[in-house]
């Protein structure tokens, strides 16, 4: 689709009523949006439009803001930066300028959200203005909520031209922290660069906001209202996902393993968004007792928390897991529910593992992959442990930069069935976002799968055994990550110019301390479907021996700037396989603060966060 998009591009270069004269062409292909709809009328909707029925549109002027550049996904600032007059509306009008009318005229589109602080007015903001712009009709979460897979979902299953998802993702909520907004279109797929770019580039020089004159929406009960040619649905934010995951995954098999008396299941939904779906999909459907869920109503302020099921902030869940008596499998969503966090009893599976061992065993335990995967992808930082098992089951493979965006064309193009980021993100083509509820019913399903027919008092395969017969098989990657939050944006700036003048110094087969530099290089991808190029995606240093350090700096956060050290070395000797990350990694890890000069610059002794 990106391919489209970048075609799509070069005619926005021209003006509106250029690409509305080129409409005949631009439908005859696949494109962006509108490919599976009819034609709609052009005409804007205007009080002084002849079209009829007339829906009052007022033309507000507004101003530009600067900095309304999107990141790794979306657009994040602090909430009160959204609350400025016009901010969040400069952004969704500098959206549609940046469409082909076809592409949102009368079409559908989905609204939904994590139910954080600022999304009500949000939606009401966001509603006006496409209603404003000539949108037929726009489906939204009860209460606003929509997980980002179900927006993915919903997108895909109502063949929406394209749709908003009102969150800031990991980043914490409340009137204080974050909110965000991203925008993914007909497949389901976060906006590519090309699109992103065009917003940035129109919200520079925005002047006018076409806001529909119409009262806000109640969107605490289900049903339709209309207001002239624009329509608002309320629909359940759960349905269309939770029909899809069946359509996907072996519900008898999970129900079964859920009602074993030897076997406990724990949910940490976060306060987050998940909270709207746990009980609906674990408790309802596949049976489980409802007090596995923890955490499980969405707050506007994530309970206080840092939504971002970690080993640092989802803590309580840990000290569950770690503590006598752990259940079986405990399992935890971020914000927005595209995130996940798989543990065993006392036992911690990397988001690398994770993908690597739901691909080895996606064919036995999952109908959707019934016929095997068609492809294998990560993103750059994330273990090679996925390598191996796309080289062992004979898969095509790809390694794509952070962020889920890039997986997207793969998937369209039938290369790629499973993916996952070393963020705590796993998932695959059923939808075109990663998948927090999905992974946990992979494993549910891996775990199920490998206990059928174990009678009760039989000592069931753990999500430990798991781990430990792939490590046997495959090797173990070990992985390990740093974070350095909220440094000092010049100072990380200077640490990341730093490396990039040692890497162009740098030559293969250079000493760093006891390993032997293979190549060093900031990595930049070429979309093998569109031949769309990314550059300075991370830096990387990769030894003779596999071993990896990388270092990028985070796309996502709202202040200052967060540094990410990626850690990797590979084990095939099956006797260290036990060994603790941190303990495997320490002489990689103290190698890479001591590349970087990571203290000096930074002036920071400790990373934030570890995984
Ligand atoms: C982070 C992760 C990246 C992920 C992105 C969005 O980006 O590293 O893998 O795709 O967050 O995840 P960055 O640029 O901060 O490293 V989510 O759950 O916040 O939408
Ligand atoms: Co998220």
């Amino acid at each position: 689709m990106a391919s489209v998009a970048l075609r799509l591009n070069s005619l926005l270069q021209s003006p509106p009523q250029h690409v509305i004269s080129t409409r005949s062409p631009l439908l005859a292909r696949d494109h962006l949006l509108l490919s599976r709809r009819a034609p709609f009328p052009r005409l804007l909707v205007r009080a002084s439009s002849s079209a009829s029925p007339i829906l009052k549109v007022e033309s507000i002027p507004t101003k530009p803001y600067e900095g309304q550049k999107t990141g790794t996904s979306g657009l994040r600032k602090k909430v009160k930066v959204f609350q400025q007059e016009n901010y969040l509306a400069n952004w969704i009008q500098s959206l549609f300028n940046s469409l082909p009318p076809e592409d949102y005229k009368g079409g559908l589109l989905v609204l939904g959200g994590d139910g954080r602080f600022f999304n009500k007015e949000a939606a009401e903001i966001i509603i006006k203005i496409a209603a404003g712009n000539g949108v037929g009709k726009i489906l939204v979460g009860r209460d606003g909520i929509l997980s980002t897979p179900a927006v993915s979902a919903v997108i895909r299953k109502r063949k929406a031209n394209g749709g908003f998802i009102m969150s800031a993702s990991h980043n914490p909520g409340g009137p204080d922290y974050d909110w965000g907004i991203k925008f993914n279109y007909s497949s389901g797929q976060p906006a590519p660069e090309s699109i992103t770019d065009q917003i940035y580039g129109n919200t520079l020089s925005i002047s006018e906001i076409k806001m529909a004159d119409i009262p806000d929406v109640d969107l605490s009960s289900l049903g339709t209202k209309e207001y002239g040619s624009f329509t608002v649905e309320v629909v359940d934010p759960v349905s269309d996902y939770l029909e899809l995951m069946e359509t996907v995954f072996d519900f008898q098999l999970i129900k079964d393993l859920l009602s074993r008396p030897d076997f406990r299941f724990i949910f940490d939904a976060m306060h987050a968004v998940t909270g709207a779906y746990a009980k609906p999909i674990f408790v309802d459907q596949l049976g489980a007792n409802p007090s596995c869920i923890m955490n499980g109503v969405p707050l506007e302020d994530f309970g206080h928390g840092h939504p971002d099921p970690n080993l640092t902030y989802a803590k309580e869940l840990v000290q569950i897991m770690y503590g006598s008596n752990a259940p079986d499998l405990g399992a935890a969503s971020d914000g927005d529910g595209d995130r996940n966090m798989i543990l065993g009893k006392g036992f911690f599976i990397t988001p690398s593992d994770s993908v690597a061992i739901i691909a080895a065993n996606a064919q036995a335990a999952i109908p959707y992959f019934k016929s095997g995967p068609k492809g294998l992808a990560r993103s750059m930082p994330t273990s090679g442990a996925l390598d191996r098992v796309a080289s062992r089951l004979q898969l095509p493979f790809f390694e794509v930069p952070t962020g889920w965006k890039f997986f997207g064309n793969l998937m369209d193009d039938g290369k790629l069935s499973i993916c996952g980021e070393e963020s705590f993100g796993t998932g695959s083509d059923h939808i075109r976002e990663k998948d927090g509820i999905w992974a946990v019913l992979a494993w549910l399903s891996i775990i199920g799968e490998k206990n059928k027919g174990r009678k009760v008092g039989e000592k069931l395969v753990s999500v430990e055994d798991v781990a430990m017969e792939h490590w046997s098989t495959f090797g173990r990657n070990f992985f390990s990550r740093y974070d350095y939050e909220e440094c000092d944006s010049s100072k990380a700036n200077q640490m990341i110019e730093y490396l990039r003048d040692l890497i162009s110094r740098s030559k293969p087969g250079d000493a760093f301390g006891n390993y032997t530099l293979k190549f060093a290089d900031d990595f930049a991808y070429t979309d093998p479907v569109d031949g769309s190029v990314a550059t300075k995606q991370g830096l990387r240093f990769v030894f003779a021996d596999g071993s990896r350090i990388i270092y990028r700096l985070s796309g996502t956060g709202s202040a200052g700037a967060t540094i990410r050290m990626y850690i990797e070395q590979f084990e095939p000797d099956a006797s260290k396989h036990k060994v603790d990350a941190q303990v495997a990694l320490k002489p990689l890890i103290e190698l890479a603060l001591s590349i970087s000069k990571l203290e000096q610059f930074t002036g920071r002794q400790k990373p934030t966060v570890i995984t």
